[in-house]
């Protein structure tokens, strides 16, 4: 199962109680108070991990619970601290508040905790996130375990020599979030069902998406490393097919073009010879208009065409109407099936790469106001 987008219950552990004792023992009449302190609670933690891929594993724990401190003990021993619970998420995770937020512990002083949710709501079009996790191996505390309490060691005076007071650990924090991914890959591959973009995919690199004659084969995105003599390596995110109306729901709708969202390049892939009676300009003009209906950032992103399937009939004259429509627009003509042109696309590829990198940096945080929390 896939899994890019789930909303979870985080809570951090709670910090044990401090402890009222005692000193006890022969010979030492009246032992003053000995009562140690809680340990803390557990954080919760995010880390991002290379090795997982999509967020099923929360799918099936949509509750992340860290445990609770131990309680203080006599002879001044402190309660036992508890572990992080570390949950791994795939490089690429996006984590906002809900509506609900982050709910801050109610203190002692009893502030009304109900009414705390409210003013910490973030409305999608504002809303920052709490954390993008963009690299391997980082880490962020999603929510932090309480303190454990005082014992009643602490409370010992000159005019209170046997205190029997002592304080609760504190909760830990808790709330509703939102984890969203959004693969980071250096280009995507954008295009109609059967364009052959998975098939270009698994002859540039090492990455095996189904292939089939019938529309959406792909059903979510896969990313491919592509090697390159000179640039070194290029992350390809093969994304599900995209047809016209998207934006409306229509095919698999726009789903997946959060996935293209931190792409450098957007590879338009065009099945040139038009071999499902399309004109490949009209395809062109169809994707670039749902690009731009899911986000106008995205349409003025670096793009370049990939006029696939040029072993069939009609290609030549389809490329060379294609090239006369979009005249500035670098072209690349290949066959994904008979591997013609694809030494010449890992070069282009290259350079097209290098020159965008030069151009501003990809905004990870675009697009936030697309952003629904409501489902
Ligand atoms: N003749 C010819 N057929 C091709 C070429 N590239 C892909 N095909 C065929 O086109 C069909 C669809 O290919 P896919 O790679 O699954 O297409 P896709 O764009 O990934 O499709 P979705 O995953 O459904 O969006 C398959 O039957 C391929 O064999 C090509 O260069 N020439
Ligand atoms: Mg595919």
């Amino acid at each position: 199962m896939f899994v890019d987008r789930i909303k979870v219950f985080a809570q951090a552990g709670n910090g044990g109680r401090g402890c009222v004792s005692f000193r006890r023992e022969k010979f030492v009449p009246k032992g003053g108070p000995d009562g140690g302190d809680g340990g803390r609670g557990g954080d919760v933690v995010l880390r991002a991990d290379r090795h997982v891929d999509n967020l099923s594993n929360l799918f099936y724990e949509p509750l992340i619970k860290a445990k609770n401190g131990g309680h203080g003990q006599g002879k001044k021993m402190h309660g036992r601290s508890a572990p992080a619970k570390m949950v791994k998420v795939p490089v690429g995770t996006i984590v906002w508040e809900t509506a609900e937020g982050k709910r801050p512990t109610p203190d002692e002083e009893g502030i009304d905790a109900g009414a705390a949710p409210s003013t910490i709501i973030h409305q999608p079009s504002t809303s920052v996130p709490v954390i993008d996790l963009t690299l391997d191996g980082q880490e962020f505390v999603l929510c932090h375990g309480g303190a454990g309490g005082k014992g009643n060691v602490h409370f010992k005076s000159s005019r209170n020599r046997a205190p029997r007071q002592y304080t609760e650990g504190e909760e830990g924090e808790q709330g509703d979030f939102l984890l969203e991914l959004r693969a980071i890959a250096d280009a995507a591959l954008v295009g109609y069902p059967n364009a052959g973009k998975s098939t270009l995919l698994r002859k540039i690199s090492a990455a095996r998406p189904k292939v089939a004659a019938y529309p959406f084969t792909t059903l979510h995105p896969i990313i491919g490393v592509v090697e390159f003599p000179g640039y070194g390596r290029a992350t390809i995110d093969d994304i599900p097919g995209l047809i016209e109306g998207a934006h409306r729901g229509l095919g698999l709708g726009h789903e997946f073009l959060r996935h293209i969202t931190r792409c450098q390049i957007l590879l338009f892939v065009v099945d040139v010879a038009g071999s499902e009676g399309r004109n490949p300009t009209e395809d062109v003009q169809k994707l670039r208009r749902e690009i731009d209906l899911y986000d106008p950032i995205l349409s003025k992103r670096t793009w370049c065409i990939i006029a696939n399937k040029m072993d069939l009939p009609g290609a030549r004259e389809n490329l060379a109407a294609l090239r006369n429509r979009f005249p500035t627009v670098e072209v690349a003509p290949l066959s994904a099936q008979t591997g013609e042109g694809l030494e010449e696309l890992r070069v282009k590829l290259e350079k097209w790469l290098v020159n965008a990198s030069q151009l501003q940096p990809v905004d990870y945080y675009a697009k936030t106001h697309k952003t629904s929390l409501g489902d």
